[in-house]
């Protein structure tokens, strides 16, 4: 809450191609918040360095996450959009929150035992503190609900523990978060490896669903996901493969289970993942070419990004100001 305004905030890292995990578990239901929060949403680059990048590709996917963002509906006029690294006080409030977080806290993280053990040979300090910075970018603007995928729950939490331990001792400085998940969509599967969150860093471009895929490279990709050896499209335990095909279906068609279950009676699979392919790229065309009509205008993107910084600092400034005074910090 910011001068009695409830607060949406959310990120996502300029990382990779970004997937229709990250849009259904995340993006798409940015802008369901526009009308009734103050939303802020951040390309977090600062997040993204924790995992080694070639700094053109860096470069370049800031600017296509932002475009994707106004692409999937965010309006740059309704929301604030901008850029992790434009807005200092993101690192100076993690720098803060690092000395209220606990090693063991830290430590507990699954991300950062997932991906210190996928990138051994560079387990960085920045890896493991990966979780005061996000605390720091929610925190910052006082929000009251995070929307991420059920992966980014456990860091959800972890900020509410920081702020609820520096409320503690300072009273009234942060707004406690809550995050919200999609019902469905909170998290969609590899399709390589149903077990798996489907992620934009998985090396198998096979696995993963682009948001900006063509609409048969979508279909052959489906095609290949694995599944099992029954042959009726219904939800059920144990078939993690067909499951996940069935909740990206029902995502993007709006259908329940029982409906698409009726749908493919008496149909294989193969007919069913071919419809998946569909719906999910008749779902995303329009998204694919506004993208592209956005991203064309560089100096649109780069006006935007400027906006979308002066707004955010105006929020930031206030409360790492509240957070400074708090902590006996000299202002001259
Ligand atoms: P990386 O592979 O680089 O870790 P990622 O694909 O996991 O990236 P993030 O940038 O970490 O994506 O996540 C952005 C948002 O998308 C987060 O809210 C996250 O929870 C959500 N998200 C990511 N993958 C999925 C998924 N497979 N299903 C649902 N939500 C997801
Ligand atoms: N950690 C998140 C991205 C992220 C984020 C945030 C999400 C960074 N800062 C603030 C919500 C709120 C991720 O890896 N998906």
């Amino acid at each position: 809450m910011f001068n009695g305004q409830l607060i949406s905030y959310s990120g996502v890292q300029p990382s990779g191609n970004l997937t229709i995990g990250n849009y259904l578990g995340a993006i798409k239901n940015f802008s369901l918040y526009s009308e009734k929060y103050k939303c802020f949403y951040c390309v977090v680059d600062e997040h993204a360095i924790t995992v080694r990048q070639v700094p053109a590709e860096l470069r370049r996917r800031t600017y296509e996450t932002l475009a994707l963002y106004m692409a999937c509906g965010l309006d740059p006029d309704k929301n604030t959009l901008y850029v992790q690294s434009h807005v200092h006080e993101h690192a100076e409030l993690a720098w803060i929150l690092n000395c209220f977080t606990m090693f063991g806290e830290l430590s507990r993280m699954t991300q950062f035992k997932d991906k210190s053990a996928k990138h051994s040979e560079n387990v960085n300090a920045g890896l493991f503190t990966y979780p005061t910075l996000m605390a720091s970018d929610i925190l910052l603007y006082q929000t009251d609900v995070v929307p991420v995928g059920i992966d980014q729950k456990q860091h959800v939490e972890l900020c509410r523990d920081i702020a609820e331990r520096f409320n503690q001792i300072f009273p009234d400085t942060f707004t406690i978060p809550e995050p919200i998940m999609a019902k469905s969509g909170m998290k969609i599967m590899s399709l390589a490896d149903p077990t798996k969150k489907m992620s934009k860093s998985d090396e198998n471009t096979n696995a993963v669903v682009y948001i900006l895929d063509d609409k048969d490279t979508m279909i052959r990709k489906f095609k290949r996901a694995v599944t099992d050896s029954d042959t009726c499209v219904r939800f059920a335990e144990g078939k993690d493969g067909i499951n996940n095909l069935m909740s990206i279906y029902s995502c993007f068609t709006g259908k329940t289970i029982e409906e698409i279950e009726r749908e493919f009676d008496g149909h294989g699979y193969g007919e069913f993942k071919i419809a998946v392919g569909e719906a999910c790229y008749d779902a995303l065309a329009p998204v694919q070419q506004k993208f592209n009509e956005i991203l064309a205008d560089k100096s649109y993107l780069e006006a935007q990004m400027k906006k979308g910084a002066e707004e955010a600092s105006w929020y930031a400034r206030r409360t790492l100001g509240k957070v400074q005074k708090k902590l006996g910090f000299v202002k001259i």
